[in-house]
């Protein structure tokens, strides 16, 4: 369901870009803020309308700086809400839009699109793009054919981490399956069902974490070589989607068997199974069939500063831009492979609250968290503690990135909530969410970080403890 008001506001913004020219589409440079730039382009551009693209990482002040004087009319995308008050200052009133799904600051502001506002949760119900593509569909309804740009982006953003899209993200999705453009499917929800070879898909799985199979190759090819599946088809190795129905039910069930075996409960198992969204005008073994690998693919694009070309391959280039995404997501794989690798070889180290290592220079501030999360089905780590790794930034800062498990969340764990209190005690900066997590501090704090990580992470735990 989507609120009567909200329809009405997005109605309003419609009629007011109408009347207007020269616009600017900023956006972010993830999966959702990738999709929805590309959204808010192409509608404007479909109107006739003169429209640039700009991406940056934060809406800080220095980059508005960058902004201002680009052209008339800005549209600021999956950010914004939060920058309010700074924009305001920045920018003449009349010439600004903010299409986005944070937390909203209390200012006003007339040209203001944000779900929140209308009593839609922005976290799990309406992603960047999900919000955008609600402007579109007033603007013009032809515009439905953005929609699957919705869907990566709020798969992008995992709101689809209970197993499906919930709210307005699943309205979008009925939309998209009805004019033909999506299919919507209950299936193993590992990554990489269309162009991952099947070990890959095994070992790369982190939602959930496959006990002793994630994060370990020979393990994955043991497994399946045991279980009786063939790995290859000629010389070219089977992926997921190569799979017989046959063989997709049994893999199925051997991947339940073995979440059972190691004693996992239920709702873990369960998360093995749930939607899958397929992109049905795109070629068949490309990443762009597959919601969850196309908004990979995007996340890859912006993670090494290149989401101008995420953009392109949203609006629709499959030759020049889509070959340089291709090369970055293969970058990517590879370094996230190199990543595990390193720490595995190197070794994790533990503190009271917590597990550490340093990626040092071997492991991009970029990916880090990512490998950090796989560390947990390796048998590297137990899923008692988060894991912190530490890695550098450009600035010689130390960066942080944490990952806990939802255990860990159900006992009291928020990292995001931890990171951010210790941050304003070491001159950092951090947040995030409970179960992942980021932050930065200058180097000569990594002590004293040490140490009020160890506090705060009891605290949390404590505080629950002693709840039930
Ligand atoms: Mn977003």
């Amino acid at each position: 369901m989507i609120p009567k008001e909200m329809l009405e506001k997005a109605e309003e913004i419609a009629l007011e870009l109408m009347k207007r020219d020269d616009f600017v589409v900023i956006h972010h440079n993830d999966a959702d803020g990738i999709t929805a730039g590309a959204i808010a382009f192409k509608m404007l551009e479909r109107e006739k309308k003169q429209v640039k693209a700009k991406w940056v990482k934060q809406l800080y002040k220095e980059t508005i700086q960058e902004i201002k004087g680009l052209g008339k009319n800005y549209v600021f995308v999956d950010f914004g809400s939060g920058q309010l008050d700074e924009l305001k200052k920045e920018f003449n009133e009349e010439n600004f839009f903010i299409f986005d799904h944070h937390q909203p600051l209390k200012t006003e502001h007339e040209f203001h699109f944000n779900p929140l506002l209308f009593g839609v949760d922005g976290g799990k119900e309406l992603s960047g793009s999900g919000t955008v593509f609600l402007i579109a569909l007033a603007l013009n309804e032809k515009n439905v054919d953005l929609s699957p740009l919705a869907i990566i982006g709020a798969v992008g953003d995992m709101q689809d981490f209970k197993g499906k899209l919930i709210g307005v993200n699943e309205v979008i999705l009925n939309k998209s399956i009805e004019a033909g453009l999506m299919l919507k499917e209950i299936d193993l929800r590992l990554y990489g069902r269309i162009t991952r070879p099947l070990v890959q898909f095994l070992m790369y799985s982190s939602n959930p974490i496959l006990p002793q199979l994630t994060a370990s190759e020979e393990k994955c090819f043991e497994f399946l070589k045991e279980k009786g599946f063939a790995l290859k088809k000629g010389d070219k190795w089977r992926t997921y989607s190569d799979l017989s129905e046959k063989e997709k039910k049994e893999l199925t069930t051997e991947l339940i068997i073995h979440l059972t075996n190691f004693g996992e409960p239920e709702w873990k198992v369960k998360e093995l199974i749930g939607e899958v969204y397929t992109l049905l005008n795109e070629s068949k073994n490309l990443p762009t069939r597959d919601a969850k690998e196309f908004s990979t693919m995007l996340n890859a694009c912006g993670r090494h500063g290149s989401a101008e070309i995420g953009l392109q391959v949203c609006l629709g280039d499959r030759e020049e831009f889509f070959d340089k995404a291709m090369d970055l997501l293969a970058i990517h794989r590879r370094e996230l492979s190199e990543g595990i690798r390193f720490v595995q070889e190197k070794g994790i180290s533990e503190e009271k609250e917590f597990y550490f290592f340093d990626a040092e220079e071997k492991i991009s501030e970029t990916i880090v968290g990512i490998v950090a999360g796989m560390l947990y089905g390796s048998g590297i780590i137990e899923s008692n503690k988060p894991i912190i790794a530490f890695a550098r930034n450009e600035k010689n800062e130390i960066k942080v990135s944490g990952r806990g498990t939802m255990d860990l969340i159900r006992k009291g764990l928020n990292l995001g909530k931890a990171f951010k209190e210790i941050s304003h005690l070491i001159q950092g900066e951090g947040g995030g969410h409970n179960i992942a997590a980021g932050m930065k501090f200058p180097q000569e704090f990594k002590e004293k970080f040490m140490k009020l990580m160890n506090e705060k992470i009891e605290e949390q735990m404590n505080l629950e403890k002693n709840k039930n």
